[in-house]
């Protein structure tokens, strides 16, 4: 069927008659015919065979004449006359957020502005705000549009997602209207990347939630909105599905828009074998509603423990939730300490001190300070001899802030030769070695395992850190075994890092499994560089539930005690 393809056509043609400053009637012509095709059921070359084209309302002679041209050439003579004198880069304008035809047309007019990059140009010139109808504000929107569309690569970072889902979540409870709202989809299971946040809702009065929603402060531009749902586009160019449904179907809802797909698959495949049916209405047999109000009801009724978000990808844990046998998940507050965080002497931005009292004030029992080896210079790596003078400063800020731990430790290279950046002697005076990866990367397989096997195999090493070395939607791991990796591990007793930086989640869900699998300890650390990234603990933690982690493989929910004897150093 042709009818979008041609639809397409025609927003594209009004769209460039706007730019261009044409007749209103003909821009709106052309929007309407495109409408029409989008909703028709029915497909528009039959409709033109049979010569009925102008028939449907909102088809008039000439765009019956083109849809009959488009159905022949595959082309629209009229499109291409009118794209003749358009530069090319004007159209990719469109794609910019919260830039439309009439805007970008005078852009062109009065700045000569043809793509992308001259738009950039003018906004660096400053000269935008004093053009007809525009200021400083529709400037500003213009450039976070601009830097959105070029940093938008399909899904973004759950720790970049929460904070604006969070404060959108906390807007819909507000509303009087809502009775009950939390987030769903891939953010309340708490995937490492998110495609939209997804938010329900149960009210009385769904309309009123509706148009109230759309009204919120954070939202930017309302992209549809109906009945009972409404998406909206948020800054940073995120998309946001509200759902509004009855109280009473509450807990069959949050379960459907919680998902994974996968995951509700396989309920109602389940439901189906009992009989009964599953669907977001809620679980009902022979027109008797089951469960309807809360998920726990609906999984207890299908046989199941309850199952919680993060473990709802369809991977065993339908089935384990039939035989009750559901690992006990790590909680954020099973964590007592950070064993991988920088500071001032290398690339950090924060003091020892202030981040033992930033540590100490999260109610955590111990940290490790692990600034970067000599090696690293872009990171002001530590010298041997500064590596022993940020002892003596640990030792005299252990003085000060009591009540916490505090453990002298480094990040040491492991340089591109296999070898460890500080001698043994020097890794000795440590209370804790955290080792990792940063040059080499695009070394062979081989080479890049063998290196990471020898530093487990290390005595002194007691975590490895970002095991694979990727970040989330912008660069790919370096080729590695994990395998080997893991079995090196397990066999020396040294941890892998879930590393909880928003743009790491480094060890990954699916390879934290493994891990655990495989009997690795694993070691769930922030590596922040400022006291203020101390809190991104929480996606190390989201990210080993989803992995099946429980606090018992998890180095760090280990007591003072239990640590230091762990790492042989009591
Ligand atoms: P995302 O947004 O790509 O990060 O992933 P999700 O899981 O949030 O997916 P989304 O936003 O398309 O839909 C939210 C939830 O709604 C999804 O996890 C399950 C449910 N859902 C959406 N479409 C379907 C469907 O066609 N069938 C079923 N069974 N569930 C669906
Ligand atoms: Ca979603
Ligand atoms: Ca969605
Ligand atoms: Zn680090």
């Amino acid at each position: 069927m042709k009818n979008l393809e041609i639809a397409g056509v025609f927003e594209h043609l009004a769209d460039v008659i706007e730019i261009k400053g044409g007749e209103p009637f003909r821009v709106n012509a052309y929007r309407r015919a495109a409408r029409v095709l989008g909703d028709l059921p029915e497909d528009v070359a039959d409709i033109a065979t049979e010569g009925r084209l102008t028939d449907i309302k909102g088809i008039g002679k000439g765009t019956a004449r083109k849809i009959e041209e488009y159905l022949e050439t595959g082309d629209v003579s009229a499109y291409r006359k009118e794209m003749r004198d358009v530069p090319e880069g004007l159209l990719e304008l469109l794609g910019v957020p919260g830039l439309g035809p009439k805007t970008i047309g005078l852009l062109w007019k009065e700045l000569d502005v043809r793509s992308i990059k001259t738009l950039r140009r003018e906004l660096r010139r400053g000269s935008i705000p004093s053009l007809p109808g525009m200021g400083e504000k529709k400037a500003a929107n213009i450039a976070a549009g601009v830097q959105a569309y070029l940093s938008r690569s399909g899904r973004s970072t759950l720790g970049s997602i929460l904070p604006p889902a969070t404060a959108l979540l906390e807007g819909v409870r507000a509303l009087d209207a809502v009775l009950e709202a939390d987030l769903a989809g891939s953010v309340r299971r708490g995937r490492s990347t998110i495609g939209d946040i997804d938010i329900l809702a149960s009210s009385r009065r769904p309309g009123d939630v509706v148009s109230r929603f759309t009204k919120l402060a954070d939202v930017e531009e309302v992209l549809a909105s109906g009945g009972t749902k409404a998406s909206v586009r948020i800054a940073g160019s995120v998309q946001v599905d509200l759902r509004v449904v009855e109280p009473s179907s509450y807990g069959a809802a949050l379960l459907y828009f919680t998902g994974s797909k996968d995951h509700n698959v396989h309920l109602r495949g389940l439901a189906q074998s009992r009989g009964a049916r599953l669907n977001e209405y809620g679980l009902t047999k022979r027109d008797r509603t089951l469960a309807s109000r809360t998920e726990e009801a609906v999984y207890h009724k299908l046989g199941l423990d309850f199952i919680p978000p993060e473990l709802r990808e369809d991977r065993g844990e339908v089935e384990a939730a039939a035989e009750s046998r559901l690992p006990e998940l790590i909680e954020e507050s099973d964590i007592r300490g950070d064993l991988h965080l920088h500071t001032n002497w290398s690339d950090g931005l924060s003091s020892v001190e202030d981040m033992a009292r930033a540590a100490k004030a999260r109610g955590y029992a111990y940290l490790a300070i692990t600034d970067h080896s000599r090696s690293l210079g872009v990171a002001n790596g530590l010298s041997v001899e500064r590596l022993a003078e940020q002892r003596e400063e640990i030792e005299s800020v252990r003085r000060r802030v009591r009540g916490i731990r505090i453990l002298a430790g480094t990040e040491v290279d492991i340089l591109s030769d296999g070898t460890i950046d500080f001698p043994d002697e020097e890794l000795e005076k440590l209370d804790i070695v955290v080792a990792s990866i940063h040059t080499g990367f695009t070394q062979s397989e081989d080479r890049i395992t063998g290196r990471i096997v020898s530093a487990c195999e290390n005595p002194n090493v007691d975590i490895i850190a970002h095991p694979t070395g990727g970040l989330l939607e912008s660069r790919e791991p370096y080729a590695v075994d994990l395998e080997r990796v893991m079995e090196a591990a397990a066999e020396t007793g040294t941890a892998l890092e879930i590393n909880s930086h928003p743009d790491r989640l480094d060890l990954s869900d699916v390879n934290a499994r493994r891990a655990v699998a495989t009997g690795v300890a694993l070691a769930i650390n922030t590596d922040s560089h400022h006291t203020d990234q101390l809190g991104s603990m929480g996606l190390g933690v989201v990210t080993a539930r989803r992995g099946w982690v429980g606090p018992e493989n998890v180095l760090n929910t280990l007591t003072t005690a239990r640590l230091m004897k762990r790492l042989g150093r009591s």
